[in-house]
């Protein structure tokens, strides 16, 4: 490391490497247009929350615009965008959801 290796690029650092991988918030975008009562669907079928949590935080994003709804490692929070964008565009309705590095 830069502070142990001196003029010699040896590395003399033998501290173990902790390192924990990133997590990735994953946010719900709110429109005009998706019903409410899909978007609580969503969240209760996708993110674990109960149907009052649900309700709760659907709210949330459509009074501010934008909430985060789950924070996961990398490959997690893909398949949960993932999902949630199939269920939306099967469904035709705009709902928009991406993920975000914490
Ligand atoms: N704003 C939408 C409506 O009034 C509801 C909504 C909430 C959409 C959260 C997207 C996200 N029907």
């Amino acid at each position: 490391t830069p502070e142990d290796e001196g003029d010699f690029g040896v590395a003399l650092d033998s501290r173990p490497k902790t390192k924990r991988p990133p997590l990735y918030k994953v946010l719900i975008l709110n429109d005009d247009y998706t019903p409410m009562e899909f978007v609580i669907m969503v969240l209760e079928r996708f993110f674990g929350l109960t149907h009052q949590e649900s309700f709760e935080l659907m709210l949330t994003v459509h009074k501010k615009g934008l909430a985060v709804v789950g924070v996961y490692s990398r490959e997690i929070a893909e398949t949960k965008v993932a999902q949630v964008l199939d269920m939306a565009q099967r469904h035709e309705h705009p709902l928009q959801c991406t993920m975000e590095k914490e």
